[in-house]
């Protein structure tokens, strides 16, 4: 049955009101910012509790403020498959990245209960903090619920310098609990995550889904470089030990060797996101510079030696000018295969749909990669325009949502099948 047609279309008007309705969610009013720990992630949450509820889920929040809708299954407070995604943004961000995931899922859940109890639990989460922007950390909701979060990231500080910690415990959490959120592999049958694919791919291929074979792997760098301030109408140009402009040599060295053709093939990506000169004065040669590295491939070994070849490159450009030259690596996540069991049940379910199969990598981070550590994962990927993301102009049409919501629904039928003896 088409999905274009939009009288048959059972899932997408819904799951798009919804995502507009979280959309208006925002500390930028006339754009989409929801942080971790702020006003707007408990807004964000009490909307979303609503609709888990009125799906027939009993909620709960956990330690670390993921937001967690359960159904049980046969055995009460027995294992459960988790279908899920992060109800956190970027800065302006768009509307899809994330809330999808979780919408989606209660629409699935939903559906599901209305043909009568499931044969295990099922869960959805709505994660907190994916993206990591008011953070380094990031996947800290998915990290601790796996129990892999770093103990060291409470000690993280926002732009105001806050600590995590304290960030918990003003939002009403207590980052002593943290433990109390993790899952363990006993509780977990398996985690199922649909989203946007942030990507071109799906567009090129002329198809609206897609299967996710791994996610790549990803490390986020802080790099510092320290000259000498200086009055910028009498410091010659040859005597500078200017910050910024080593700054600058960087990030062009970095991007040459993330960019080379040959490379392209292995989807290595580097990418300068934030860069900071101080005092920041028009009249003044900036003393100090950071600026971040954000690096990724499919393979953890391109992506380590391209990381040694930068810190190389970057500090050849800070001997040569002088300046002194500082790393700090603040995230690292390993390339994380799809579980091929469960992605199987995500590709009959595409066909199913009457839709082609296209496998293919993530180049985004999500939080199936934590959640990797305890489970079997898959993803499904729904087309966007133009594989715009962490941008307003976000889009995905409500025919696109709907085959994805139904692939999504189709694979979590699969997996209950197979559990309802
Ligand atoms: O950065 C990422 O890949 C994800 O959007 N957090
Ligand atoms: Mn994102
Ligand atoms: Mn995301």
């Amino acid at each position: 049955m088409s999905v274009e047609d939009v009288t048959k279309q059972a899932f997408a008007p819904r799951i798009q009101e919804r995502l507009d309705a979280l959309a208006r969610i925002s500390a930028e009013p006339g754009a989409i910012t929801r942080l971790y720990l702020t006003p707007e992630q408990a807004r964000a949450e009490a909307l979303v509790a609503g609709w888990m509820r009125e799906a027939g889920m009993a909620v709960r929040r956990d330690a670390v403020g993921n937001l967690i809708g359960r159904v049980e299954g046969r055995v009460p407070g027995g294992p459960a498959l988790v279908i899920g995604s992060h109800l956190d943004t970027v800065r302006d961000a768009g509307r899809y990245d994330g809330p999808l995931g979780v919408i989606a899922g209660i629409a699935c859940v939903a559906a599901l209960l209305r043909e009568g109890p499931p044969p295990v639990a099922l869960e959805v989460v709505g994660f907190a903090d994916e993206e990591g922007v008011r953070f380094s950390a990031t996947l800290t909701g998915s990290r601790a619920f796996s129990g892999h979060l770093d103990p060291a990231a409470l000690r993280t500080l926002d732009a105001a310098g806050t600590t995590l910690a304290a960030a918990m415990r003003a939002y009403g959490l207590d980052p002593g609990a943290v433990r109390t959120a993790a899952r363990t592999p006993q509780t977990i049958l398996g985690y199922v995550e649909l989203h946007i694919e942030q990507g071109p791919m799906l567009e090129r291929a002329g198809v609206p889904v897609g299967l996710v074979t791994a996610i790549s792997g990803a490390s986020r760098l802080e790099l510092t470089l320290t000259g000498e301030a200086g009055h910028a109408g009498t410091v010659a140009m040859t005597e500078r030990r200017d910050a910024l402009a080593g700054a600058a040599e960087c990030v062009l060295a970095i991007e040459a060797r993330c960019a080379g053709q040959e490379l392209q093939a292995e989807h290595l990506v580097g990418t300068v996101g934030r860069i900071q000169a101080w005092p920041g004065a028009v009249n003044t040669i900036p003393g100090r510079a950071r600026f971040s590295l954000d690096l990724r491939a499919p393979d953890d070994g391109q992506r380590r030696a391209a990381l040694a070849d930068i810190e190389a490159a970057c500090r050849r450009i800070a001997v040569r000018r002088r300046l002194a030259f500082g790393l700090a690596l603040l995230h690292e996540a390993e390339a994380v295969p799809c579980d091929p069991a469960l992605t199987a049940l995500v590709g009959a379910a595409i066909a199913a749909e009457g839709f082609p199969v296209l496998a293919l990598p993530s180049g985004a981070g999500h939080d199936g990669m934590a959640v990797a550590a305890i489970a079997p994962i898959a993803m499904v990927f729904v087309r966007c325009r133009g594989g715009i993301s962490h941008n307003p102009a976000e889009f995905a049409s409500l025919p696109d949502i709907e085959a994805g919501a139904r692939v999504l629904l189709g694979a979590v039928r699969g997996f209950l099948a197979g559990r309802s003896g």
